[in-house]
């Protein structure tokens, strides 16, 4: 662990929030919604579009009498300015099969013109991340799936000589003490159906705020300096008690950030060490359903050279940050390439 104390983390300097916060939630969705969070985001036609994930079918009040969500589903939305969003009428990338019990957590990135997602599907057995292929956003093809337990994956917005990359959060249980003990990795394919050459890209040692496990955010960010990774980062204390809705929630999300080499980004050039974004909004830290959790999924670089930061803020809403993509860089310099792994 680290010598910062628990209850002070902070946001970078750097890091401004978006002072509409949050910019979606359940209210702007015309059918049932109870929590609207953890959405892809990218630039779309004369504008952007966001498929979020939407939880239904449950209040708070009802949730403390005992009922839970009746579902999760996809929503899709479109914006001129990628901040007012209109929610198109209904649902979008419904995957329906005896084994599947929901999707979840979709993330957007398009590569050479064509636009993909990926997500994380529940399954009777085991968690699995998936990828699909869409013209429209509103119809899908399922291009591939992984074996359990997976999640987090997002893909690169380019192949990188002649490859695909993606990163993803592979969830040993077994050889980590039984614990959430989760890393970041990266994986290559020629087709995005085929993965291999996987191999170790960051630990959470690397972050060292957090004690729990990171995993990849949004999509990669190209600039010229490297590949800017958003990332979440958790530290878990089990004296915390009620954060949200639950009884108990232990873990606080933060988001990190990190820089990878523009040819080659297997090799991690800096990792920011404080946390890019640490909960202390009231959106995140007082109203929700798991407050306390600050979960990038979507980043953006805009022509100015400011990155538009997507976040879940406490399960519940979708909000946005922005900062300078050069102060980000410098932070991640500053944190220096990752250490080699210290062994006892
Ligand atoms: C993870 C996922 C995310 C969620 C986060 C915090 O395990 O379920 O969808 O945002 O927990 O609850």
């Amino acid at each position: 662990m680290t010598d910062i104390p628990n209850d002070e983390l902070r946001s970078l300097p750097c890091v401004t929030r978006w002072p509409g916060n949050p910019v979606l939630t359940a209210s702007q969705v015309p059918y049932d919604s109870a929590l609207v969070f953890n959405a892809g985001v990218i630039r779309w036609r004369d504008g952007y579009a966001v498929a979020f994930r939407n939880d239904y079918g449950c209040t708070e009040a009802e949730w403390a009498e005992g009922k839970r969500f009746r579902g999760t589903n996809i929503g899709l939305a479109f914006s001129r300015d990628g901040i007012n969003w209109k929610v198109e009428d209904e649902p979008v990338f419904h995957m329906e099969d005896a084994e599947i019990q929901r999707v979840y957590d979709p993330r957007l990135t398009v590569i050479g013109g064509e636009a993909f997602m990926t997500f994380a599907v529940d399954t009777h057995h085991g968690l699995r991340g998936g990828i699909a292929r869409t013209d429209d956003l509103v119809h899908y093809e399922v291009v591939s799936m992984s074996v359990p337990d997976n999640r987090n994956m997002v893909l690169f917005p380019e192949k990188i000589n002649g490859m695909y990359l993606r990163l993803e959060r592979p969830m040993p249980v077994y050889s980590r003490g039984g614990k959430d003990r989760f890393d970041i990795w990266i994986s290559e394919s020629p087709d995005l159906v085929y993965w291999g050459r996987s191999e170790l890209l960051a630990g959470v040692e690397d972050f060292p705020w957090a004690n729990d496990k990171i995993g990849p955010g949004a999509p990669p960010v190209k600039t010229d300096r490297g590949w800017l990774v958003f990332t979440h980062a958790v530290d878990r204390d089990d004296s915390r008690g009620k954060h949200g809705w639950e009884n108990k929630w232990p873990k606080r999300y933060c988001a990190g950030v990190m820089l990878l080499d523009l040819k080659d980004p297997r090799r991690v050039l800096g990792v920011c060490r404080r946390p890019l974004i640490a909960p202390e909004a009231p959106y995140e830290t007082e109203y929700g359903f798991r407050t306390n959790t600050v979960f990038p999924t979507a980043a953006i670089l805009e022509d100015e050279g400011t990155v538009k930061i997507y976040y879940g803020a406490a399960d519940t809403s979708v909000a946005l940050a922005t900062a300078r993509a050069e102060d980000l860089i410098q932070a991640c310099l500053e944190g220096g390439p990752r250490k080699p792994v210290q062994l006892p």
